[in-house]
């Protein structure tokens, strides 16, 4: 595994990356053989590191017996092709593309794997042509049939373009089924557990709602979003949702494919971003998610973070300063169900802060408005006219105004 130290980067920052990425590997079953960094002043186009550096890296693999070279950093195909004719037997990928793959073995729903599928077409396009203009070049200077390798690249460049346009049509037809099943929900509270991998969503979505949702030790664990209610107390309940996590450098297309799944979440009313407390880069770990989420255009929502894995944190002034550092934060344990109820206290407030106070004219022929209204909102004052009911109902705007219409 390769790292580069950057001017403006401390070695510690890329140790941690280089350890997450170690994560990385070991989730899509490769064993870590050896981690290198590089100082660097600025990036080599054709190899990322030096040519030297690059031809050493590989020498070293070969001598421990490596048979794949990952580079923490994302490689262009330029760079990725010069390594396939440096390395020859010894594959070369980058963080992406580790990324991917492990999302490809995750995948079990139908849209999880339509969406894994088109993010890798679209990741194997730009690289395909690369790959297939060298051969070409290559073809035309031993003087073999001209223009053979252009043809193949055409030849496939069409079956991944038209492999990405059924891919998508197959999503908006997923999408479609999700949107129905989606308005079902429209007059509900809704909470999305937002958080990076393995900081403890799932646990907590567990411990919450006393269901058994996939929790492993292991990035990526999750993969689709589950959404189960949850009673915060006899007057409030919520829809709160479980869903895949993020992690630095998430591939940009992954996202994009990703939206349908993250669809809940972009439509909740509140997100809970679970943050590893024991984790030494939360900040970095907020930068990333909070990225991503403004990447995905849920900037407008309400947010609070959950600090968990609080059992983890045995230093008693690294807790002090956590607690200083996010003192709106709620800490908690999901693991230990520990402080668990200031979650469902803080969302009671949440909710009952959207709450506002409506005059509201039914007719006596609206009886079953009525009940209804008494299901979701509190009647703080009822008055019985000639042909009317006035009442006077303190809820949630979005619900009452869905009922009257
Ligand atoms: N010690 C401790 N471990 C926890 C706690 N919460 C979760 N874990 C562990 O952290 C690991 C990851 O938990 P998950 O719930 O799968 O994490 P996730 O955020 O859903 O992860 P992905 O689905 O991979 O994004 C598991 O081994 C959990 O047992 C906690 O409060 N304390
Ligand atoms: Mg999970």
């Amino acid at each position: 595994m390769i790292g580069i130290v950057l001017p403006g980067v401390n070695d510690d920052e890329v140790n941690n990356h280089l350890n997450e990425l170690k994560m990385l590997a070991k989730t899509a079953s490769v064993k870590t053989l050896g981690m290198v960094t590089q100082r660097l002043q600025k990036i080599n186009p054709a190899f990322y590191i030096g040519k030297g550096k690059a031809l050493q890296v590989i020498d070293q693999a070969k001598i421990i017996g490596a048979n794949l070279i990952i580079f923490d950093d994302e490689l262009s195909p330029a760079q990725v092709k010069n390594y396939h004719k440096l390395a020859k037997k010894i594959s070369v990928i980058d963080r992406s593309a580790l990324i991917l793959d492990i999302f490809k073995m995750r995948a079990k729903t139908r849209e999880a794997k339509t969406q894994v599928e088109l993010a890798l077409c679209q990741y194997l396009l730009p690289r395909l042509a690369g790959q297939w203009t060298h051969l070409e070049r290559q073809r035309g200077g031993v003087g073999t049939r001209a223009g053979m390798g252009e043809t193949q690249i055409e030849i496939d460049r069409r079956l991944v373009r038209d492999k990405i346009s059924k891919l998508k049509l197959d999503l908006t037809k997923i999408e479609s089924e999700r949107k129905t099943q989606s308005q079902k929900r429209d007059n509900e509270y809704r909470v999305a557990l937002v958080g990076y991998t393995n900081a403890g969503k799932s646990t907590l979505f567990n411990s919450l709602t006393g269901n058994k949702v996939y929790v492993e030790n292991q990035l990526f664990a999750t993969l689709d979003t589950t959404v189960r209610k949850l009673k915060l107390n006899n007057k409030h309940q919520v829809l709160l949702s479980d869903t895949v996590g993020f992690v630095r450098k998430l591939p940009h297309n992954l996202v994009a494919s990703f939206k349908s799944t993250l669809k809940e979440m972009l439509e909740s009313d509140h997100i809970l971003i679970v943050l590893d407390a024991n984790s030494s880069i939360i900040n970095e770990h907020i930068d990333t998610i909070m990225e991503v989420l403004s990447d995905l255009g849920a900037d407008k929502i309400s947010k609070s973070f959950i600090l968990n894995k609080i059992d983890l944190v045995d230093d008693e002034l690294t807790l002090k300063n956590l607690k200083s550092e996010y003192n709106e934060g709620l800490f908690i344990s999901a693991l230990h169900h520990l402080k668990l109820a200031d979650i469902r206290d803080h969302l009671i407030k949440k909710i009952e802060s959207d709450f506002k106070t409506f005059n509201v004219r039914v007719t006596y022929e609206q009886g079953k408005i009525l009940s209804q209204i008494q299901c979701q909102a509190e009647i703080i004052d009822t008055n019985y006219g000639d042909k009317y009911i006035d009442l006077k109902v303190r809820g949630r705007e979005k619900s009452i105004n869905k009922l009257l219409t």
